[in-house]
């Protein structure tokens, strides 16, 4: 069975870290672009050395050339501004519309099908330009942030129930960005509902309320404490993660930026929700049941991604 290729659009600290989980998890033959002369073809040869050491044969290929593309099977999208500090994710709405439009272009004629990731902010409007321009099925085309956001309140969750993060399953909505809606009916520790574990008195409902609010500050506090630039293990891993699921056809449900069709009472928008990953792309969206208070902090999630959109609009006359 030939290779698996997987294109990495976008080779800066994401971009990077993706290249380096998918030689290590020998997922295919890796191509990094970047617009940036240099950066792709020193990380690839970079990258390639760890072959030896590391026991992997993938071929690793660094470009400025769309052509290069041609083929993947995945293409995982980094390309833009990351957010500086008090810089907001809406701030890189016009810088990385345009990026979305060259990528988008790109992947329409190189490698239009392949499932494409979007990782690149502000997250939910920049995965449903980029669907746009690329003109690729709408189950073909994710974002990236409800993987990240759920890691992140299960990490928390974990540290403070004193319980290994394996056990943690936590569930976050909406849009990426001070909106998302992590849901604590679904958020369990092996099953037991989070609201149980208080009632045990294993936590208290103003701790788990700040951990929910830490949750949706969780891209901020790294940027604050990196200060050039924003978070990159973690998001690679999750994007990986899906990756995964689509190549293997895990059948996985993960929470991810899909576009919606009625579901949730939305149309036409990219918006984070759990949905089944495999072979086929977005095999499925799964509605669940939301009590009022979080339908509520749905649609504020769902409003701050239309005005996005909207925004979009008036930049790109062709969107
Ligand atoms: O959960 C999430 N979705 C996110 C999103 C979590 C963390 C970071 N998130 C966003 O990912 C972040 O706000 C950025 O928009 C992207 C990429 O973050 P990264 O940390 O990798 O940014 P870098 O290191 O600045 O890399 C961006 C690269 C850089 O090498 C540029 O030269 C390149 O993108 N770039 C381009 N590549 C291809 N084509 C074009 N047009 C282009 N423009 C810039």
């Amino acid at each position: 069975m030939a290779r698996k290729k997987i294109a990495l659009i976008g080779a800066g600290n994401i971009g990077g870290t993706l290249a380096h989980l998918a030689a290590l998890k020998g997922l295919g033959d890796i191509v990094l672009f970047d617009v940036v002369e240099g950066v792709p073809q020193g990380k690839a040869l970079d990258l390639a050395q760890c072959g030896p050491v590391e026991g992997f044969d993938a071929e690793i290929k660094g470009t400025n050339d769309y052509a290069d593309i041609a083929g993947a099977d995945v293409c995982i999208v980094t390309a833009g501004r990351a957010r500086q500090p008090g810089m907001s994710r809406d701030d890189l709405l016009a810088i990385n519309l345009k990026v979305m439009k060259a990528v988008g272009e790109g992947i329409r004629q190189h490698a239009p099908d392949s499932f494409v990731i979007c990782i690149t902010n502000p997250l939910d409007a920049m995965v449903w330009a980029l669907r746009e321009f690329s003109g690729l099925p709408a189950h073909k085309v994710v974002g990236m942030a409800g993987v990240l956001d759920s890691a992140r309140f299960r990490t928390f969750l974990a540290q403070e129930f004193g319980v290994s993060v394996k056990d943690v399953n936590a569930f976050v909505l909406g849009g990426h960005g001070d909106t998302m809606v992590p849901v604590l009916e679904y958020s369990t520790v092996s099953g037991i509902p989070v609201a149980d574990l208080i009632k045990m008195g294993m936590s208290t409902q103003e701790k788990v309320d700040a951990i929910v609010q830490r949750t949706r500050s969780g891209g901020g506090e790294i940027v604050a404490l990196l200060k050039t630039g924003s978070a990159y293990y973690a998001p690679a891993t999750s994007a990986i993660e899906m990756a995964e699921a689509y190549l293997y056809d895990k059948k996985r449900v993960l929470p991810a930026a899909a576009e919606l069709n009625g579901e949730y009472g939305v149309s036409g928008l990219y918006v984070g929700v759990p949905i089944v990953i495999g072979a086929g792309g977005v095999e499925k969206v799964i509605e669940v049941e939301l009590t009022d208070a979080a339908k509520q902090n749905l649609q504020v999630s769902v409003d701050a991604v239309k005005e996005l959109l909207e925004a979009c609009r008036s930049i790109d006359s062709s969107l």
